[in-house]
């Protein structure tokens, strides 16, 4: 295994909550908005697990040990006793490699042990050019995968924002995030109500909740209400890349995309509207104008936490190690653009404090926690796979 030490960078008070200033010229109320405390000096070292990657997006492990990554162009990569097999897993399917989509979550069934079923998200090409986020399971054996089904096609169209991380619940039920699909949000109250993340009968900008076979599950929350997907489980999402179940409460957190400032850590319940393009934090990128009425409205869901100026969302990881025992029970997210790591500490469903790690040695898609118990970062670019270990 390589080891390549990176510079140990220990920020404790890195945290700055300026006041944030939000659209409707609220001060934030108490719990969602930025906040301070919850640092706590862990001593921590990044130490490269495997590079030479191509845009990765996420990682998973089997119970052989073996790690897999993704990789956006379409690779399903091992890792092997800590090295990078050198040819990718046969017969994963076409994905179209194009802006922000391609080949993006992994996830092994969580009776993978027995079934060998291995889910895969991504963006898939349609005849008329366009493409939509879709999930697919296939048998994984003798590191190739066969049985490739289609279960879940995103009734969505647009240009990016495919979402979509991958949860299993304690159930085995099948959660899948779906972006917005970038479609621009404008106009007053009635525009933006009419912005197709506030529409039912498309995918953008969803969570959706199947069984593992893609059937749609009886109790889903909208099942029976015409005009209205039966596989959606909530709503008014923007681009969500983090997705977890806590998994001692069983809770369900997700974390997604703003625009320019305005990224949020939402707790997911059945049937609720998370809000975008209505209510949020943010504005537009480059002109700064005004998206949306306010940051809060009846009926739609505020954020348990959100980022002024936004460190572009991605990956969600509640730790539950013995690797960082000071850091069981925290929330840790990835930062794209932010190029870093955050800590939440939370306190059931209130985020309690927050302290930023990893500091600007990359883009971070995605955070899991290893069986070994620590915590590993896919960097973007440049494209690696990293893990936090104890010491410094
Ligand atoms: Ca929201």
């Amino acid at each position: 295994m390589k080891f390549c030490l990176f510079p140990v960078i220990l920020l404790f008070a890195a945290c700055s909550p300026s006041a944030a200033s939000t659209p409707d010229g609220q001060t934030p109320g108490p719990g969602p908005g930025p906040v301070a405390g919850g640092q706590e000096q862990v001593a921590h070292r990044l130490v490269t697990v495997v590079d030479d990657l191509s845009n990765p997006w996420a990682v998973a492990w089997l119970p052989s040990g073996d790690m897999l990554v993704t990789e956006r162009q379409g690779r399903l990569r091992i890792v092997r006793d800590g090295t990078l097999l050198r040819d990718p897993v046969d017969g994963v399917p076409d994905v179209r490699a194009r802006g922000q989509g391609g080949l993006l979550d992994v996830a092994p069934h969580p009776d993978f042990e027995s079934n060998r079923l291995l889910y895969l998200s991504y963006a898939a090409q349609h005849d008329d050019g366009g493409a939509s986020t879709v999930v697919a399971r296939g048998r994984f054996q003798n590191d190739a995968l066969t049985g490739v089904e289609e279960i879940w096609v995103a009734q969505s169209r647009g240009r990016d924002h495919f979402g979509s991380r991958l949860a299993f619940d304690a159930d085995n039920y099948l959660y899948i995030t779906a972006g917005d699909r970038q479609v621009s949000p404008r106009g007053g109250l009635a525009e933006l109500s009419a912005h197709p993340a506030q529409d039912l009968s498309t995918h953008h900008g969803v969570v959706v909740r199947l069984h593992d076979d893609g059937r749609i599950p009886a109790d889903n929350p909208f099942v029976g209400q015409e005009g209205v997907l039966q596989d959606i489980y909530s709503y008014g999402h923007r681009n969500a890349q983090g997705m977890a179940f806590h998994p001692e409460t069983g809770d369900l957190w997700l974390n997604e995309h703003g625009p320019q400032g305005g990224d949020e850590v939402n707790l997911i319940l059945p049937g609720r509207n998370y809000g975008w393009p209505v209510v949020g934090y943010g504005v537009n990128y480059g002109s700064g104008s005004r998206i949306h009425v306010g940051s809060h409205r009846d009926g739609m869901e505020p954020p348990a936490h959100y980022w002024v100026p936004s460190i572009a969302t991605s990956g969600l990881l509640i730790y539950t190690g013995d690797r960082f025992p000071a850091w069981r029970g925290s929330m840790f997210v990835g930062g794209l653009a932010g190029q870093q790591l955050a800590r939440l500490t939370l306190d059931g469903h209130t985020v309690t404090g927050e302290e930023t790690l990893v500091r600007r040695q990359g883009r971070i898609r995605d955070v899991r926690q290893g069986p070994d118990g620590l915590i590993y970062l896919v960097f973007d670019r440049p494209g690696m796979v990293a893990r936090l270990e104890p010491g410094s």
